[in-house]
């Protein structure tokens, strides 16, 4: 299905962004590379694509957005790109009143989607019919029936009227049992007048609640034009597009409407009842661009750092009264959460940079963790309550590295994590509650990253 190699072909190129420790020119150049080639199979056109690549292109370069965040602005880039090209989609409610009619061109699917409908809704436990008004195709009424039979809704046609507002006047009290209402109508090969003026008499007279148009896949871009003059002939409320399962050409019909600027509404992707999906870009792309396993590092964050002990640094924080015996505290629960290396694997984008520096790196890290350990223990009481101190008096620092076994610089560098640190507190306040948000989520992910500096 075109949407999943999209939404593939996507979030390869975000995983390469992601994972890439540099953003250079080539990087980018080669995902931009990747995303044409994709949308142009999808049959996106080109003009779109070419917009969409300048774009990436520009904000890669953009000086004034760094690092991680440049990771995510990018991402987000694509994001918004892909969501232009595939329309917001449109949903649609049962109201009070349900009746829906369905127009299209020869051959789109009308009747097949019908029955799908059908399908759906009986399915929800809501009673369904189906009107036949296709009245110039003699086999259409025969047809219809066979659809409503298969999914077991009523069907009400007649197979010897010529006039479909005939029809309608025959039908028109039953239906007012029903919760929705499917109106089939008939096709031509094109939108000409007589079609249009049939259209709109069947939908004034039925009283249509949403006007329906059907389209396949197949057209590909040349569904603009055809979207374009159904919703300004008839005023058409929203779409549906068949055939995605057997085209490339489905990204083309998509971007299509949302460039006609008609909502779509459901996919048909194949010729059973059930073979129908409703239409969610956001939702799609927000799990393609899923957060990593960002969710996961933090449940395991959550599970290991204790909230209550949280909460009373917290309130010493807030007091002004967070210590380097505080910090110890939290050092030893960092400890307890795995090596650095398991921390920065589960950080989307960070595990390339594990594969880069090497395991040796990460042990020195880990090393430094246990020496700052030793430094705080070298530390006097008044030191502890009041590491600014330090900063104040060299001497304090040398006494400290001479009795810990460790440098001056090793030293200064606790100072440096243990602000660091009061920082990081300040925002696990959510972790505490319990609750997290995916802002919040980022934020901590961005202090990981600047943590680990080589
Ligand atoms: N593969 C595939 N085939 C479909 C899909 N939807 C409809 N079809 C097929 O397309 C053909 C035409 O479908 P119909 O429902 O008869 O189309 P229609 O718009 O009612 O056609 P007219 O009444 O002649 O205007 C049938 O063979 C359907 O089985 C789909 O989503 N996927
Ligand atoms: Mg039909």
């Amino acid at each position: 299905m075109i949407l999943e190699k999209l939404g593939s072909s996507l979030k390869k190129a975000t995983d390469k962004i992601a994972n890439a420790v540099f953003l250079d020119k080539s990087l980018v150049d080669s995902v931009v590379r990747d995303l044409q080639r994709a949308l142009i199979e999808a049959d996106v056109n080109i003009q779109l694509v070419k917009e969409i690549s300048e774009k990436i292109k520009q904000s890669a370069l953009d000086e004034r957005i760094k690092g991680i965040e440049k990771k995510e602005h990018i991402i987000k880039l694509m994001h918004d790109s892909l969501i232009k090209i595939l329309g917001k989609g449109r949903e649609v409610e049962l109201g009070k009143k349900n009746v829906w009619l369905f127009v299209g061109l020869y051959g789109a699917g009308k009747t097949t989607t019908i029955g799908k409908i059908g399908a759906y809704y009986s399915k929800r436990g809501k009673k369904v019919c189906a009107v036949g008004l296709d009245v110039h195709r003699p086999a259409a009424m025969e047809q219809l029936k066979q659809v409503c039979a298969n999914v077991k809704i009523d069907c009400f046609v007649d197979a010897n009227a010529s006039d479909a507002l005939v029809v309608w006047k025959e039908f028109k009290e039953k239906t007012k049992d029903y919760d929705l209402v499917l109106v089939d109508s008939a096709g031509r090969d094109a939108l000409d007048a007589d079609l249009i003026k049939e259209i709109k008499s069947v939908g004034k007279l039925v009283g249509a609640s949403e006007r329906f148009l059907v389209i396949q896949a197949d057209i590909g871009q040349t569904a603009k034009k055809q979207a374009a003059a159904f919703k300004e002939a008839v005023g058409i409320t929203g779409v549906v597009i068949t055939r995605m399962d057997s085209t490339a050409k489905g990204g083309g019909a998509l971007t299509a409407c949302a460039e006609a600027g008609v909502g779509v509404v459901w996919i048909g992707v194949g010729e059973k009842p059930v073979d129908l999906e409703l239409f969610e870009p956001e939702g799609f792309l927000s799990r393609m661009l899923g957060m990593g396993d960002l969710k996961a590092l933090m449940d395991k964050i959550h599970s290991v750092v204790d909230a209550k002990d949280i909460k009373a640094a917290q309130a010493r924080l807030a007091e002004g009264k967070f210590t380097m015996d505080d910090f110890k505290t939290q050092l030893d629960s960092m400890g307890q959460l795995g090596s650095f290396d398991k921390i920065m694997g589960m950080v989307p984008g960070m595990s390339k940079i594990k594969e880069k520096v090497g395991e040796d790196v990460l042990e020195s890290q880990q090393e430094k963790t246990k020496r700052w350990k030793y430094c705080i223990e070298s530390m006097t009481p008044a030191e502890r309550e009041n590491p600014s101190l330090l900063e104040k008096e060299t001497s304090r620092i040398q006494r400290i590295a001479h009795g810990s076994g460790c440098t001056t610089s090793d030293v200064r560098a606790l100072l440096k994590q243990f602000k660091m640190l009061k920082e990081m507190i300040g925002m696990q306040s959510g972790l505490a509650e319990g609750g997290i948000d995916n802002k919040m989520m980022m934020k901590l992910a961005r202090k990981f990253g600047k943590k680990m500096r080589f």
